[in-house]
């Protein structure tokens, strides 16, 4: 059942942030941004955003066009006195025959120090899940830029292990990655600070740059509001390039 499908996803993570994170507190953001409706097609997509006492910014986005589209989209970005990965979160289902599932401590370094230490301690989860270890094409990203080698990455023909093997993958890597962030120390130095700023920078960059989603979002929303959205609100420290 496609019934939005990704919508378990939703509640888990609103519930780990709860129960988790201190100071959640929601960042307003345009209205005509947080929700729209579509009336060629029945669509809606509906997004909220908060800071932490960890977070500079959660952001997180459910799209609901019944079984042509299910969505659930959230970038996690650290305070910038931390620079440790975002998460990165991509579920999507268009049709009843291609799920598309992508999870990831999205690193800001390939560095193999840096890699270790941030991305490679969720190893033995992957491992866990042999259905959920396939690999990306070139099509739209450059796996070798903020991707690591413990992404989640699975491609299904069928509802079924949405619930039964990405959803306790899912919860094992928020764990993770919550518990990763809450031991972590602060670097509260100037330039580290902005060090971690400028990375985080690019990779709202490298995201904008490469988002294949402007087409859906054009599909039921328009061209116009699909760029709206995609540099004032997914990666609104992207730089618009002509
Ligand atoms: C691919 N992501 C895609 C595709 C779409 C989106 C439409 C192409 C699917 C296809 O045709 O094969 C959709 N991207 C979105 C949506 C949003 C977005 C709806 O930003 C925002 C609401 N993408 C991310 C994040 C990750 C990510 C945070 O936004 C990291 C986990 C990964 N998406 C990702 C990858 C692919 C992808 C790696 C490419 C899959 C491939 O080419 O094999």
């Amino acid at each position: 059942d496609f019934k939005l499908l990704f919508m378990p996803f939703v509640m888990h993570q609103l519930g780990e942030m709860r129960s988790k994170l201190e100071g959640v507190e929601d960042l307003p953001f345009e209205e005509s941004l947080s929700y729209q409706q579509s009336e060629k097609r029945p669509a809606r997509i509906e997004s909220w955003q908060w800071k932490t006492k960890e977070f500079r910014k959660i952001r997180a986005t459910y799209i609901d066009a019944g079984v042509n589209a299910q969505v659930f989209n959230s970038v996690w970005y650290p305070n910038t006195e931390y620079e440790h990965p975002l998460l990165g979160i991509d579920f999507l289902s268009f049709g009843k025959k291609k799920v598309l599932c992508v999870l990831d401590f999205q690193p800001l370094s390939q560095d193999e120090h840096y890699l270790k230490k941030y991305c490679e301690p969720v190893a033995p989860i992957k491992l866990k899940y042999e259905g959920l270890a396939g690999s990306m094409s070139a099509r739209f990203y450059d796996e070798a830029q903020f991707f690591s080698k413990q992404l989640v990455f699975a491609k299904f023909d069928n509802a079924e292990p949405v619930m039964t093997q990405l959803f306790p993958a899912f919860q094992e890597y928020l764990t993770a990655y919550i518990t990763m962030m809450k031991n972590a120390t602060p670097d509260t130095s100037p330039e580290s600070m902005a060090r971690v700023a400028q990375l985080q920078k690019d990779y709202d960059q490298y995201s904008a740059e490469r988002d294949p989603a402007v087409g859906l979002f054009s599909t039921y929303w328009g061209k116009e509001w699909a760029e709206k959205f995609t540099h004032e609100f997914l990666f609104s420290d992207a730089v618009p390039v002509a």
